[in-house]
């Protein structure tokens, strides 16, 4: 009989059909997962993806048992420090022919793999092409040859005619329109029933995971309870046709809303799933399609929907592997200041940062305007190290691994990379929050004003960076009437707005 092999599947390769899965042997090959110190330590996870991913390990881990596999389980008790320490004792007094794994989603884990463990192990390590992504990386990389501009809306537009997702068999775009961003910024007007996301009672299983995590992290960021995320494909299926049945429809409408009321209006909340593995992405894609086709949701909130999962999820993938490892280094807007502690503890004056990282506290949850235009856009305006940013966003989202975070997090929200995800950044006063939101009503700053002590923080910090970028964006077509509105101001008000920034830069903590 041909010696076996160990399968290492990884908290976010909860899939059954696994490159490494489809190529091993349920009756020679053993399956090996571990809940380890490294990893969930090297930033300091929100508990509750903790329990998520744990959770949703240990039913996965079931699942394949009752498929026939051998599974080599690591509890977090047992209090492994690596994932290539827990290959070690899988190994230890049996003949193993080599290690399969599909490749991870992080480049420092990839390397590690590479590099490091064959050597530790004393065998090879294969790793497996990830194909659960809709544009093979060998893809990205031949569409981005030889073009002298990245740029999203192109990649989508090409993700559209290969996969014919919402296209005419003429190969034009249904409705005529790539695009329907333009019908999707409207404020939130109380007028629809927000129908929240589905909740899932904790099992035995769960419940064991929160109290482990309770235990062994009782000081870390983040609440434990309510803890209602779906944990198995299944319930993550009923989370998928909760969103399209009551959340859809509204969807685009609303897709750039916030409000104090609810944290999660018309969004889907299927990010943690999707990058775990328990929800396919192009078969989200093709469920929201046929809601379109069936008359069940509009074109708008389809497309716009469509788009976030097709255009930008398979997009920052194909840039961050593009990119690394130097990508991680970026930081092209010189941004050094320290990340404020109320990013922490939530303890700011900021109506609607307090408000942001409240609901991150409370579900590893932020929707993505929250994520983009309120603590993302005060760490660009106040010039937030972006290692540190980008530490912070790793950790507190339950959805978030590298590959995914790092791009939008030192691309699209720091600008740190020159534009590739974006080609000017989404700097915006406190005025874009206040035609979005409903927060600056109840807040203890005036949003009308830039220059006063109690003026919104954002208004001046906001024509501060305006003022100390100007030799990189006064040229650029989209940015240049802002600087024409800043020069033609008053010159007493420019000083003083630049008065009211400088004092805010030099005590970010206490705003
Ligand atoms: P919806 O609004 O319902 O969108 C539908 C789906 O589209 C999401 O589930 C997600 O799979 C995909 N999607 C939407 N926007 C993006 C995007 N910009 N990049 C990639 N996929 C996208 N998303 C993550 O999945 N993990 C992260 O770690 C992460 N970090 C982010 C950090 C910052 C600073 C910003 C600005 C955005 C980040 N996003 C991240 C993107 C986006 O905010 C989340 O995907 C979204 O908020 C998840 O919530 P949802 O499932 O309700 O999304
Ligand atoms: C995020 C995470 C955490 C917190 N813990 C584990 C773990 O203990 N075991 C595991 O296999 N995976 C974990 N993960 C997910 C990994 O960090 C993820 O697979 C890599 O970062 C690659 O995307
Ligand atoms: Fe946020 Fe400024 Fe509005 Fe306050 S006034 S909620 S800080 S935008």
């Amino acid at each position: 009989m041909p010696r076996s092999r160990l399968i290492l599947v990884l908290g976010d390769q909860l899939t059954p059909d696994l490159t490494s899965l489809a190529e091993g042997d349920p009756d020679r090959d053993r399956v090996v997962m571990a809940e380890v110190r490294e990893e969930a330590e090297y930033v300091p996870h929100h508990r509750k993806k903790m329990v998520f991913l744990f959770a949703a390990m240990r039913h996965f881990a079931a699942r394949l048992r009752r498929r026939g596999w051998t599974v080599d389980y690591y509890e977090l008790d047992r209090g492994l420090g690596d994932l290539c320490e827990a290959l070690r004792r899988s190994a230890e007094g049996r003949e193993i022919a080599e290690v399969l794994i599909t490749e991870p989603g992080e480049y420092r884990l990839r390397e590690a793999m590479k590099r490091r463990w064959p050597q530790s192990l004393g065998l090879s390590v294969r790793l497996l092409e990830d194909r659960r992504f809709l544009c093979s990386l060998d893809a990205f990389r031949d569409w981005a040859a030889g073009r002298k501009q990245l740029r999203m809306e192109f990649f989508y537009r090409d993700m559209r005619r290969r996969t014919g997702l919402l296209m005419e068999p003429d190969g034009e775009p249904v409705g005529g329109r790539w695009n329907f961003d333009a019908d999707n910024r409207k404020r939130f007007d109380g007028k629809h029933r927000l129908p929240g996301p589905p909740r899932f009672e904790p099992d035995a299983t769960t419940r064991q995971v929160l109290e482990q995590v309770a235990e062994h992290y009782p000081d870390r960021f983040g609440d434990l309870e309510p803890f209602w995320f779906a944990v198995t494909a299944s319930q993550a299926e009923e989370a998928l046709a909760h969103f399209l049945d009551q959340a859809l429809p509204h969807f685009g409408d609303y897709q750039d809303a916030m409000t104090e009321g609810d944290d999660f209006l018309f969004h889907s909340l299927l990010s943690l799933y999707i990058n775990a593995g328990l929800l396919d992405p192009l078969k989200v894609c093709e469920a929201a399609e046929r809601c379109y086709q069936q008359g069940r949701a509009p074109l708008n909130a389809v497309e716009g929907f469509i788009r976030q999962i097709l255009g930008w999820r398979e997009y920052v993938r194909g840039i961050y592997w593009l990119m690394m490892p130097d990508y991680k280094e970026e930081n092209r807007l010189d941004s050094h200041a320290d990340l404020p502690w109320f990013y922490w503890s939530g303890e700011t004056d900021m109506r609607c940062v307090a408000e942001a990282v409240r609901a991150t506290r409370e579900h590893a949850y932020a929707h993505h305007i929250q994520r983009l235009m309120v603590t993302g856009n005060l760490a660009l305006l106040l010039g937030v190290d972006v290692k540190q940013i980008h530490e912070w966003y790793l950790a507190v989202y339950a959805d978030a691994y590298e590959w995914v975070e790092l791009p939008n997090t030192l691309g699209m929200v720091m600008h740190a990379d020159g534009g590739y995800l974006g080609s000017k950044p989404y700097a915006a006063s406190g005025k874009y929050i206040q035609r979005m939101s409903d927060y600056c009503a109840g807040c203890a700053y005036k949003v009308s004003s830039a220059e006063e002590d109690n003026s919104c923080p954002f208004n001046s910090l906001y024509w501060h960076f305006i003022q100390r970028h100007r030799r990189r964006f006064e040229k650029h077509p989209r940015m240049s009437r802002v600087y024409k509105n800043w020069d033609r101001m008053d010159g007493d008000k420019r000083r003083a707005i630049l008065a009211r920034a400088d004092a805010l830069l030099e005590h970010p903590e206490d705003l």
